[in-house]
This record gives structure tokens, sequence and C-alpha cells, in this order.
């Protein structure tokens, strides 16, 4: 009988199945089929080894075959089909296939060749000759038809910022027009003509000559004499009373006279000894030497055509508002039509002074009050007091017991208040304006 086994392929090994066994083969004594030598067993074992490289182990497959299972060797075949998985690998040819795809990136090289139509650009700069061509515009003064559209200057729409005015009498300058500052403290910035360009500056209206002004500060340093102080060591009553204050001035103790009676008064006021002084300010009345500033845009010209008899001139601005005016240098009067006038000058020396201003003290303005002597029990200006401060009697005689008492000037009297009388600032000088001219206008 013949011993037919089941082959059991599991991935690429060959097991075999023992336990199925048919009945009536034998086993050796490690319980494996008796085989032939060079039969279908080693061939599995080839089989296996060659799991480690599919494609190779399609091809011994075909040698089981020989063993008369060739079924089975057919199976192995099937193992091919790993070869197949290496075809897969192929897929990473796909990968090669990018980079041709990078190969579009030199396509992108291309398009830095389109960088040379930049040198192109170059010809548009040829277009700037197009320009030239343009159409002339109408230049409103020059009396010529730029445009050619058969109107000139101010006969021209093109021209609605310029106007027609009277020519220019016999010499005389046109055309200006000014902007009128009050000058009061520092000169004005000027305004830029309608050109961009700086007006011409002129003065107008010299300022009179003026006294300053002198102010003082209030009286400072002021000092005061003692008021002058009487007294009687034969009345307790204030006759016939001693002259004691040139004894008492120096403030220290003394006992001009004796006796055990004594009676003092203040006999007159305290008197100012020193007026002190104040300090003068002194202020110009208008510093700044014209009442008025010309700011003054234009220059000679002829004037446009367009007009008739008249002749076409740029039209005044914000800035600059009109009237149009003429000007003449030096100083005349204004032709017919152009009737307000102002003379106006390009320069000026101001030769202005003022004396300078002092300060008075007055004293009938500052107060001395504050003279107090004191009168004391003992010799030596001590032990009980009493003083005298006042013109009116004052009997010391409780004092002057035991024939002992003794006075001292205690307090000076200070200054308060006063002021001073102003003097000088007397004006002196004038403005010195320096090249007229004289701006007529409509
Ligand atoms: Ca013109
Ligand atoms: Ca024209």
């Amino acid at each position: 009988m013949s011993c037919r086994f089941p082959w059991v392929v599991f991935g690429a090994s060959v097991v075999l199945g023992s336990g199925l066994l048919t009945a009536g083969c034998a086993l050796d004594s490690e319980g494996v089929a008796d085989f032939p030598p060079g039969t279908g067993a080693d061939a599995g074992n080839d089989v296996s080894s060659g799991g480690a490289n599919p494609g190779g182990g399609g091809g011994a497959g075909g040698i089981a075959g020989s063993g008369g299972d060739g079924g089975a060797g057919g199976i192995a075949g099937s193992g091919g089909d790993g070869g197949a998985g290496g075809i897969a690998g192929s897929g990473g040819d796909g990968g090669a296939g990018g980079i041709a795809g990078s190969g579009g990136d030199g396509g992108a090289g291309g398009i830095a060749g389109s960088g040379g139509d930049g040198g192109a650009g170059g010809n548009a700069g040829s277009g700037g000759d197009g320009g030239s061509g343009g159409t002339p515009t109408e230049d409103c003064l020059d009396r010529v038809d730029n445009d050619m559209d058969n109107r000139v200057d101010c006969a021209d729409s093109d021209c609605s910022d310029h106007s027609c005015v009277d020519g220019t009498p016999p010499g005389w300058e046109g055309y200006f027009y000014m902007h009128t500052w009050t000058f009061d403290g520092a000169e004005p910035t000027p305004i830029p003509c309608p050109d961009g360009s700086a007006p011409r500056r002129y003065y107008q209206d010299p300022q009179p000559t003026e006294d300053c002004t002198c102010t003082c500060s209030p009286v400072t340093g002021a000092t005061c004499a003692p008021a002058p102080i009487g007294c009687t060591t034969s009345s307790a009553s204030c006759n016939n009373l001693s002259n004691w204050t040139s004894d008492l001035a120096d403030g220290a103790c003394h006992k001009p006279g004796s006796g055990a009676i004594l009676s003092c008064r203040l006999t007159g006021p305290s008197v100012l000894a020193s007026a002190g002084s104040c300090t003068p300010t002194q202020q110009w009345p208008h510093p700044e030497p014209f009442r008025y500033i010309q700011d003054v845009c234009g220059s000679p010209i002829l004037g446009g055509a367009g007009c008739g008899s008249r002749v076409c001139v740029p039209n005044p601005t914000h800035d600059y508002p009109g009237p149009v005016c003429i000007r003449k240098l030096g100083t005349a009067s204004c032709p017919p039509g152009w009737n307000t006038g102002m003379t106006v000058y390009s320069a000026y020396d101001d030769l202005r002074t003022c004396s300078a201003c002092s300060c008075g003290p007055q004293a009938d303005t500052i107060t001395c009050a504050g003279t107090v002597y004191t009168v004391y029990d003992d010799n030596s200006c001590g032990g009980d007091t009493e003083t005298v401060s006042s013109t009116s009697c004052n009997n010391l005689s409780g004092l002057a017991d035991f024939l002992t008492w003794s006075i001292r000037l205690t307090s000076y009297p200070a200054a308060s208040g006063g002021t001073c009388q102003p003097s000088g600032g007397v004006g002196d000088g004038a403005v010195s304006p320096v090249d007229p001219v004289v701006f007529c206008c409509k």
C-alpha cells in the first residue's frame, strides 16, 4: 500500500502533519515517515530555506515535483507570488518618477529667462519721448496764443486764474500783492508767495518818539530812629522834662538822674532815619519801530494780452488778497486810477532812546512805630519794670523808691510801607526809515 501524507503549507514552511498519518505506514524511531533518500522531505527543507528569498524559493519547489508529489510543488509555486511582491518593489521606480518631476524645476529656470524681458522695460523709457510731443499750455502772461486755440492769455479760459487790470503808468512797475501785518512784538515769519518764493518785506508807519514808562518796586532798606523821651525826677506828672533821648540811644542801661520821684513820656513820634530805596523798571511803550509790516509778492511784468487796452495779470490769493498794486522807488504821488497809496521802507535805523528811570522814596509813605523804653526797679536794669511807649505821662515813682531805678531803650521802631516816585524815561531820537518805496493800489 502506499502512504499518503497531507502536506500542510503555512507561509513558506512545510510541516509534516504527523497526527494525520494514515494507518499502516511505518514510523522510525524519531517518528518520521520513512521516505526514500532524496525524496520530497529534503525538498521541503529547501522550500523552507527558500522563504528567506521569496523569488528563489519558487524554483526549489519544482524539485519537489520530482518527488512524485509534483502537485504539492505547485503549491510551492504559489510562493512565487511572494516574488511578485518584489515587483511591488519596483514601485520605488515610481519614486524615480518624482525625480522626473524635479525636471519640472528645470522649467522654472525658463522663467528666469523671462527676466530678460526686464531689459525690454528699458524701451519703456523711450516712451518719455511721447511727453515731448505734448500739447502746449497757455502761458497767460506772454502775449502769445501758446495752445493755438485763437484765444490769447486772459481771453483763454485756461487763464481763469488771471484778470485784466489797467496797464502801468509810465515810471511805475506792476504788479504786486501785499500781506499786511500789525507789527506787535517780534517780526512775524513771512508767508511764501504763490510761486513759493519769499516775499519782499517792507515797513510802514514809523512809531513816534515816546517816553518810556518807569515803575518802582516797593521801598526796601528804610530805617527809623527811636522816638524822643523826656523824664523828670522832680515831678510825678511830667512837668519840666529833661530830654534823655541821646543818653538812652545806645540801648544800654542808664540812670541819667537821681531822686525818688520819676515820670516820663515820649515827646514825639518815632522818626525816619533812612528812607531806603526802590528798584526802577523801564518799559518801552512800542519796542517795534513801525506799526505795520508789508510783505509783497510779485515782480515787474508787462502783463499778458487778451484784455483789450488793459493787461492780463495773476489774480490775488488768500494770503496775498489784493488789491493789485504798482510801485515806484522813492517818494511819489499815486497816478490816477491807483488811489490807495502807501509809502513803505526797505530798512530802518531805530535811533530812539529813553533816559534812565530813577525812583525817589516818599518819606511820608513810610511808617515808623514801636519805640519802647523800659524802667527798672533797681540800678542795673533788673527787678520790676514799667514801659514808656507813648506820649502819655507815666508816673514811675513806684519803681524809684529807695532812690534805686534805671532805664533802657528796649525796642527800636521798625519801618513799614513806603512807595517811590518814578522819574526819568524821557524819550529822544526817532526811527529813521531807509529806502522808501511807494505802492499804489486799486
Ligand atoms: Ca499766452
Ligand atoms: Ca490760447
